[in-house]
């Protein structure tokens, strides 16, 4: 989809490194979540074996059992794409299944990744990652340098352990281990969750019904004046797939359009790509987390890389998604309540 060598501008000088894909046995830990999905259709455009397990056969946050699975399974090249997420009700309201479901993933399967010799392991962080009061469009090496945004701070240390996980399997032990910082996402298999989900799976969801039913207003929690950057998930998918064969090195990269927009304005796309005619108010009741992150990616783009999924694109996919999987009753509605 995107060429090997940097093309772009600002590309970064010579050849850029070479991970061979062809024949690698790539794990993708949480293939049912919306990025597993997207990275496992992806993973299908590549001579690869695609290896998945089912959540009730290992449970990720057991160190004996990912141990038992890869040892036994011997996956050469791991993606961890599985977490526990939520939006910002879902991350202020389970602080400790967000702590600790995400660093027991994160530590088992770079541990058992590193003792069974895995070639290469990406581990995919987020943008929350970075402090609440960061310089936009917000820079790789910011992180660590001020204050996370409370309401995601529990998911965020997870996710900071990731990235420091990979930096330190690569200064002790040589592994090839790196680590991506992908922005707020949508797509297929997004989850449809009320109160649980992220902004554009509750706007879809929540304009359709108010459609349906000819409700007269639909609320957006918050101002509306938080801006944030939406990527599609399948644009991140193949930008994972990218960094796998392309990048080596200990910093994590971001992945992003670059491109931000206003929570307001972002809902009324939403309302028109819904076909929705009613008014939008705002719940000010509701928190609006952090007022900006947009992503510099420019280190992503210097390898060659740029999105390619235009935002009212990508969320006419995401709705067309949605009215089948609504159709099917096969909408993922994932709730945190223990
Ligand atoms: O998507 P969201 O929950 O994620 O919220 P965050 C984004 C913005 O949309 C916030 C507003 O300003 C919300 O107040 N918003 C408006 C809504 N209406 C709604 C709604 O109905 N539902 C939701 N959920 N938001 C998450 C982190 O933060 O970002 C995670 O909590 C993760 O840890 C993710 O990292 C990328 O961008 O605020």
């Amino acid at each position: 989809m995107t060429p090997p060598v940097a093309a772009a501008a600002g590309a970064r000088k010579g050849p850029l490194p070479m991970f061979d894909l062809a024949g690698q046995r790539v794990f993708v830990a949480g293939h049912r979540g919306m990025v597993g999905t997207a990275l496992v259709r992806r993973l299908a455009q590549d001579p690869v074996t695609v290896l998945t397990v089912p959540r009730r056969e290992v449970d990720l946050t057991c160190q004996a059992a990912v141990e038992r699975w890869v040892a036994d399974h011997r996956p050469t090249v791991v993606i961890i794409a599985a977490a526990k997420v939520g939006g910002i009700h879902a991350n202020a309201t389970w602080p400790a299944a967000f702590l600790y479901d995400n660093l027991m993933i994160a530590a088992n399967l770079v541990h058992a990744a590193h003792r069974h010799g895995v070639a290469k392991l990406l581990f995919l962080g987020s943008s929350c990652i970075y402090p609440r009061a960061a310089a936009q469009p917000i820079t790789e090496d910011q992180l660590l340098t001020g204050p996370l945004e409370p309401t995601n701070q529990w998911y965020a240390v997870a996710k900071i352990a990731g990235v420091k996980l990979c930096q330190a399997y690569r200064r002790q032990h040589g592994a090839d281990f790196i680590s991506a910082m992908p922005t707020n996402l949508y797509g297929p298999h997004d989850n449809y969750h009320p109160l649980d989900s992220h902004v554009p799976a509750a706007l879809i969801r929540r304009c359709h019904e108010a459609k349906r039913a000819r409700a007269p207003e639909v609320a957006v929690w918050g101002t509306g004046r938080p801006t944030r950057e939406f990527l599609y998930v399948d644009d991140l998918a193949d930008a994972s797939v990218h960094l796998l064969k392309h990048y080596s090195d200990p910093e994590p990269v971001n992945i992003g359009t670059g491109e931000e927009i206003s929570i307001a304005d972002f809902a009324a796309l939403v309302r028109d790509v819904v076909g929705y005619s009613g008014r939008l108010t705002f719940d000010t009741g509701r928190p609006d987390g952090m007022p900006r992150k947009r992503l510099d990616v420019s280190r992503l783009t210097a390898l060659g890389w740029r999105a390619a999924t235009p935002l009212r694109t990508g969320l006419e996919r995401a709705y067309a998604w949605f009215c089948d999987a609504e159709r099917a009753g096969t909408l993922p509605e994932r709730g945190h309540d223990p």
